[in-house]
């Protein structure tokens, strides 16, 4: 649609963050983590192969940018929550090479079964978030690279902020 076009969308290390809402709106927060598997199957769904592994400019396709969604699904955020259940006050840094996703050839996979996995992965961190109190939700630990104390309900906020960034991009380049 608009390929040629430079991505105005902004770029993850541009972002501003004010962790300073309350948290009571865990299960809100958590409401749009749940919408996210969903959305991208709207996205992907019914679009040509062509379409969905197309790299603009060379950059992720949109079949790379769900496959970096599952990995940092698996690999960051899930043991990020474990982190903090285990009472850890730093949390585990980011690689922001983004090297597994860039060596698992997510282009080569079929949309379908791609998105099952991330559905999979995150209808399985939910079932852990979902059973935390407000109390657990609101526990802190400090963020490597933002270095700023990071409360759990903060973690889900940042990482739904990180799936509508990914949405957009794919937006942006379908
Ligand atoms: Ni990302």
């Amino acid at each position: 649609m608009n390929s040629e076009r430079k991505s105005d969308v902004l770029e993850w290390l541009e972002y501003k963050w004010n962790f300073d809402f309350p948290v009571g709106m865990y299960r809100a927060v958590l409401g749009r983590l749940r919408g996210t598997p969903g959305r991208l199957e709207e996205l992907l769904g019914g679009v040509s192969r062509e379409a969905v592994t197309r790299k603009p400019g060379g950059k992720w396709s949109a079949l790379e940018h769900v496959g970096h969604l599952m990995v940092l699904e698996e690999r960051l955020h899930a043991p990020r929550v474990e982190q903090y259940l285990r009472g850890e006050t730093e949390l585990m840094a980011a690689d922001m090479s983004n090297r597994l996703t860039d060596e698992a050839r997510f282009n080569a996979r079929e949309a379908e079964e791609l998105l099952r996995e991330f559905r999979a992965a995150r209808e399985k961190m939910l079932r852990r978030l979902d059973a935390l109190t407000l109390a657990e939700a609101g526990r802190v630990a400090r963020h490597p690279r933002l270095n700023v104390p990071m409360r759990l309900v903060d973690l889900c906020y940042f990482c739904a902020e990180h799936d509508d960034h990914h949405v957009a991009m794919i937006h942006s380049i379908m």
